[in-house]
């Protein structure tokens, strides 16, 4: 503890006056929209300990982004401690919760125990004792710095921490702390799970932007210092003057948040809006233009923070069409932000998606290193180049990037993906930091003596001054932002690492629930257990062994379909075959990828003996009678993790219904509503993938579980009135690969005689909720109508297959020998109300 010397120091000041910003608290629903900036109000007990915590806020200093940080202190203490507490302009006799840059601080605290230095950024948090009485002090070393140390103070009262004797310092781990989004100006989000866009809309912005401000105010909470709001396949109309003065309103709603804006750009820019025939980077013309653009924006928003561009990548026109480099291309466009301090991320994700998947040496995993590595040194100062955590695309398990410890001379960011394309799309639970730490601490031993990932990105290990983090939210207009409350664990997390990386997922899912949820032992035990297990279940039941998430890779990239990756150009290739499964990555007799890594590292993958198993089918092509470390065959270990992770979600259901009452109602059934599906959810990637590797392996479970499912009736076996049978593709997506469809429309029935013993069962209905039209399905038992519920989910697909699988369960339902289940279906053309199965098991 360091305070000042008993005493304390003299102050002129005298009077004090308090401004009119105040707050005053009041109950509301939880909706999910305050996140963890809730500041709920502290219990009487937990209160009494802030008891000594100061009522005056005194700020030195006046700009837009201290006013917030002001105003933010006094709105998170009025509503924790359910107290006035009040702005001053000048300190009079009682203690006060002091904030300033760090000079002006030490100009007013004279002789106190404060640092000298803060990086930028960074701030000081400490109590020092006063004549006054012991006061708070938050120091900034910027203003930004002055907004993250208020932010941290209310964090440590939110969980309840000791503030009577701060002396705390922080500093950001790296400079860039972005946050891209992948919304089109039309109002949709490519790859966002929440709703529409919170910045567009019919191509513009918003009108309303009070959203775009409160979403600005939770990033600044976790330190980002950027946004960038559209789409890295952007549309190049956000460059004309048109629109310039659009994004003015939007930098305008950010900036007291310490936010600036960015925006992504299209790389034939110059020539779709620039009355241009060319867009060579290398063109004096094509380089004026850039620069008018530049200079036009900056006029109007002069913080802006620079661009993001996508080139040559997925279709994206890039330098290739002129035969220019990647250095070419961002150079250009750097040398127009320099002089206005801006800068480029140049996305290192450029790839050949048309390769020929018949030549077993090529490789997608190569392409980064393979376009990047030769044009280390050659790019300017303000390029960054921004590069996915993996070689491939945000699988639920991948390496670390080569790319991040073979460059020396050029800026690097990682990117990490928060909205969750290949992890369950928000409708499954799965926090991501684990995942993420296992990049950021990954030993790249691009030199001697410890070079992970963190600090190769922060440009620590080869003294860059640029680096840091990007994170892919696309939140959208759902209330709570992503759609899942848990999934908000995941912005909160990329905000916390890009502070520190070296937080642990732990620190970060406990903190994050004590503000989102409350701090009794048994919520933060089960919500972070639940958050903490969530990867791991969401990787056993999808893709094993590093081969990849074995979704739809050519569609939604959301429920199991196995086959969709191989035999085109995409390159997400696992090569399962009849015999063995796994991409040889290896440069004995593979694509050469593993010496893109460091001696050391490429050495470790190159063996089969020394890559760990969950990594294994990344880089080796195995028989599935590959025998892995837990001594199980690779088939075996499918077969068992699929099992198990569907076993983990339905554990996520138990585990979550005994916090009913412990946390609000309202969160506590959405969630569980999610948490219910997820599990459902899981039984299809499950079957999908055995069924499917059971067949082309043809090895049997040794448990004797896959193609053996008690109590299961399939559609297509029942006595149906006009239904058809429909073969569903991919084939795995449906018990025995076949579906009773209601194509024709009206009303058609499945029934089935029950012969079981009497008894109370569950009766699961497997169906198909399609995105392009509703399905109304009732089920009774004799004339008993037991449920009845509307299919009309978006899972972006209007036909039967892993995606729209879907399960509802009738809980208890007494059945006797003889009894008719009967189900209709009402289904309104295009959609086909497809049924799969129903399971009838003993009630649980
Ligand atoms: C924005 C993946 C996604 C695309 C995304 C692309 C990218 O391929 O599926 O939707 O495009 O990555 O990161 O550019």
């Amino acid at each position: 503890m360091r305070t000042s010397r008993p005493g304390g120091f003299a102050t002129s000041w005298l009077l004090v006056a308090l401004l009119s910003v105040s707050h005053v608290t009041t109950a509301s629903a939880e909706t999910g929209y305050d996140a963890w900036l809730r500041y709920a109000p502290l219990d009487p007990a937990a209160r009494d300990r802030y008891a000594s915590l100061p009522r005056q806020i005194v700020l030195l200093g006046e700009s837009p982004v201290l006013r917030t940080a002001r105003d933010e202190v006094v709105r998170g203490l009025t509503s924790m401690l359910g107290a006035p507490v009040t702005a001053a302009v000048t300190r009079g006799r009682d203690p006060v919760v002091l904030l300033g840059v760090l000079p002006r601080v030490r100009d007013v605290l004279k002789d106190a125990a404060i640092p000298t230095q803060i990086g930028a950024d960074g701030f000081w948090l400490g109590t020092l004792a006063t004549r006054q009485g012991a006061i708070v002090v938050v120091a900034g070393g910027s203003e930004r710095g002055v907004l993250y140390g208020a932010f941290a103070l209310l964090r440590r009262i939110g969980a309840h921490e000791d503030v009577t004797r701060l002396n705390v310092r922080e500093e950001p781990s790296a400079p860039i702390r972005w946050i891209n989004h992948w919304d089109n100006l039309d109002g949709t989000i490519e790859r966002g799970y929440a709703g529409r866009s919170i910045f567009f809309e019919g191509g513009r912005v918003v009108d309303d932007l009070t959203r775009v401000r409160d979403y600005a105010r939770l990033l600044a909470s976790i330190g980002i210092n950027a946004l960038t709001i559209n789409n890295v396949n952007a549309n190049p109309q956000v460059l004309t003057d048109a629109f310039v003065p659009q994004l003015a309103r939007v930098a305008d709603i950010i900036r007291p948040w310490g936010i600036a804006l960015s925006i992504s750009i299209d790389f034939s820019s110059p020539r779709r809006i620039g009355g241009l025939d060319i867009f060579d980077p290398l063109d004096s013309r094509v380089a004026a233009f850039w620069q008018d653009r530049v200079d036009a924006i900056y006029r109007a928003v002069p913080d802006f923070a620079g661009f993001v561009l996508k080139a040559d990548s997925e279709g994206r026109l890039g330098p290739s069409a002129y035969g220019r480099t990647h250095a070419d291309a961002a150079n250009v466009i750097a040398r127009a932000l320099a002089p206005h301090r801006g800068v480029i991320f140049y996305r290192g994700f450029v790839y050949d998606h048309l390769m020929d998947w018949r030549n077993p040496k090529n490789d997608r995993a190569r392409a980064a290193s393979d376009n990047f590595r030769p044009l280390d040194g050659l790019f300017e100062p303000n390029v960054v180049l921004q590069i996915k955590h993996g070689p491939i695309d945000f699988q639920v398990r991948e390496p670390a990037s080569p790319l991040f410890g073979a460059l020396q001379k050029t800026n690097q960011a990682i990117e990490l993906q928060i909205t969750q394309e290949y992890l369950g799309q928000q409708r499954h639970v799965c926090f991501i930091a684990p995942m993420w730490k296992e990049v950021l601490d990954f030993d790249m031993q691009a030199r001697d003596g410890g070079t992970p990932v963190k600090q190769l990105v922060t440009g620590r290990v080869f003294v860059r001054s640029l680096g840091g983090f990007v994170g892919v939210s696309n939140v959208g207009r759902e209330t709570n932002w992503l759609g899942h409350d848990l999934a908000m664990a995941n912005l909160y997390a990329f905000g916390r690492l890009a502070w520190n990386p070296d937080t642990t997922s732990r620190q970060i899912a406990e903190e994050w629930t004590k503000l989102t949820f409350n701090d009794r032992p048994q919520v933060v035990e089960t919500i972070v257990g639940i958050l903490l297990d969530s990867w791991p279940a969401y990787e056993r039941y999808t893709g094993p062994l590093g081969a990849g998430t074995l979704t739809d890779i050519i569609g939604v990239h959301y429920g199991p379909g196995i086959e969709s990756s191989e035999r085109n150009g995409w390159g997400q290739w696992h090569r399962a075959n009849g015999t063995g499964i796994g991409m040889d990555r290896t440069t004995a007799t593979g694509t050469g990828f593993v010496a893109q890594y460091s001696t050391p590292v490429a050495t470790s993958y190159e063996n089969l003996a020394t890559t760990p198993d969950e990594l294994l089918l990344f880089f080796h092509h195995v028989p599935y009678s590959h025998r892995l470390r837990s001594g199980k065959t690779v088939i075996q270990h499918i077969y068992d993790t699929h099992y198990q992770g569907a076993e983990d979600a339905a554990g996520f259901v138990t585990r979550w219904r005994t916090l009913a009452g412990s946390i609000d109602a309202e969160r506590h059934a959405s969630v569980l509503a999610r948490l219910e599906y997820q599990a459902s959810h899981a039984i299809v990637w499950r079957d999908a993938i055995t069924a499917w590797f059971r067949w082309v392996s043809g090895i049997p479970d040794t448990a004797g579980r896959v193609g053996n499912y008690p109590g299961r009736i399939e559609a297509e076996s029942m006595s149906l009135d006009r239904f058809s049978n429909g073969a569903v593709i991919p084939w795995e997506t449906a018990s025995a690969g076949l579906a009773a469809l209601c194509s024709a429309g009206g009303t058609c029935t499945a029934r089935h005689r029950y012969q079981g013993a009497a008894g109370t069962y569950d009766i699961a209905v497997q169906y198909f909720d399609e995105s392009d039209g509703t399905a109304t399905f009732t089920i009774a038992v004799g004339d008993r109508q037991i449920d009845r519920w509307v299919a009309d989910a978006q899972f972006g697909s209007g036909a039967p297959n892993g995606h729209t699988s879907t399960r509802r369960t009738i809980r208890a339902v007494r059945l006797s020998p003889g009894d008719e289940i009967r189900i209709e279906v009402n289904a309104t053309a295009p959609d086909s109300g497809a049924l799969d199965y129903i399971e009838i098991t003993p009630a649980r």
